[in-house]
């Protein structure tokens, strides 16, 4: 299989942690992958122009994250990350949701911060940052139904991704802060291997 990546992506981290777990890891050849490259080779393979993109072995194309991650799962005999149906396969997929609701508001913010100062809108900063917040206290008030470090799902591994992106991108801005219940259960589930094995690159 090959995955087009960068190491930075939060929703690339999501799907390397599902490759770490599922033992899968070493079946991928990362293919490092600029979207922004003019000419970037990335539309030959996904029309949408995003990373994560997987090619299966069969030659099949797969994006979105979601998507990746649930054939991942499918390809092992263990314990899966994608509980197969009734109220534990809703709650994962939400917090799943939730998760890359936070890095879909956060990517929004990092590239509107990144455009000429005149064509940045301060507006649509603050309303990607309220949604982020907004998560982040649902997450504080629901902490308790967040899998256990022993047990991750998709959900946990999505939301240790979209946390960990706001620790690399916008640590200025404590998301800890009034959250103690989140941050406690944020560094218990952070030690896990998956997680240590794909830390972005320290800029
Ligand atoms: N919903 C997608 C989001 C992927 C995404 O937005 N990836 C970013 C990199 S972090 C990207 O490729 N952006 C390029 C673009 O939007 O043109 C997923 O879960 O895979």
């Amino acid at each position: 299989m090959k995955l087009r990546y960068s190491q930075t992506s939060p929703y690339v981290r999501k799907v390397m942690m599902v490759a770490h777990e599922t033992g899968l890891a070493g079946r991928i050849e990362l293919v490092p992958t600029d979207v922004w490259a003019p000419d970037s080779p990335i539309v030959r393979d996904n029309p949408l122009s995003k990373i994560p993109t997987l090619v299966t072995d069969d030659g099949l194309v797969l994006f979105d994250s979601p998507v990746i991650a649930e054939y991942l799962d499918s390809l092992q005999a263990g314990r899966r990350l994608f509980p197969a149906e009734g109220p534990a396969r809703w709650m994962a997929l939400r917090q799943q949701a939730l998760g890359d609701g936070i890095c879909d508001a956060c990517v929004l913010r990092r590239l509107e911060s990144l455009r000429p100062e005149s064509l940045r809108s301060a507006d649509w900063d603050r309303r990607q940052a309220m949604a982020v917040a907004r998560a982040l206290d649902k997450l504080e008030e629901e902490v308790a139904t967040l899998p256990p470090p022993d047990a991750p799902t998709i959900g946990s591994l999505a939301i240790l991704a979209a946390l960990a992106y706001l620790d690399f991108r916008f640590s200025a801005e404590s998301w800890r802060r009034g959250r103690s219940a989140l941050a406690h259960w944020f560094e218990q589930a952070s030690a896990r291997e998956s997680f240590r094995l794909t830390l972005p690159p320290t800029e």
